[in-house]
């Protein structure tokens, strides 16, 4: 079994944000066959897509992990009921949001996991966090490190690293 790279961001919109987040990132810490390598600061955004809705809270994370594509989606998803998500508006207010950004030099085009994920070059509220602890990783389609991705987003969404 190999060892693969995988950044993951987190977001929350409902309830005590920051401790969802920090209860998801100690899920990710004791996932199996896994290692947390690197988590970012925790971030204040603005909502996009749906845009009225609550501020989010987001981070991004990097892991080390035996688990497949689909193996580590499995497990994220648990994570996201586990911590009582329930989807009720797609793309709207969540408790717990975990998505899989990069794994490898993977591309992957299921109708359930899309890798790198779709969104990644036009969310500020993933690139800036993900920018603080992978810049150097690289977008496997577009051969871009992910700093370069970060400097020419056109996502003009608030993004404020929370003081701790
Ligand atoms: N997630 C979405 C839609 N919009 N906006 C921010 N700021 N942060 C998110 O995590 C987010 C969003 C769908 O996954
Ligand atoms: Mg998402
Ligand atoms: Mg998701």
């Amino acid at each position: 079994m190999t060892l693969h790279r995988v950044s993951v961001s987190l977001g929350s919109n409902i309830g005590d944000r920051v401790a969802n987040l920090h209860a998801a990132i100690e899920s990710l810490r004791d996932l199996e066959h896994t290692h947390l390598l690197a988590a970012s600061a925790l971030y204040e955004t603005q909502p996009r897509v749906v845009e009225e809705q609550p501020d989010f809270i987001n981070a991004c994370v990097v892991l080390e992990t035996r688990l497949r594509p689909h193996e580590l989606l499995s497990a994220l998803l648990r994570i996201e009921q586990k911590m009582g998500r329930v989807r009720v508006l797609d793309k709207g207010p969540r408790t717990i949001d975990l998505d899989i950004l990069l794994f490898d030099q993977e591309q992957i085009n299921d109708p359930d996991l899309q890798i790198p994920h779709p969104g990644l070059c036009e969310r500020a509220f993933v690139l800036v966090p993900l920018r603080e602890i992978a810049p150097d990783a690289i977008h496997p389609t577009l051969q871009r490190t992910v700093a370069e991705l970060a400097r020419d987003c056109p996502d003009t969404g608030w993004v404020r690293k929370i003081k701790r």
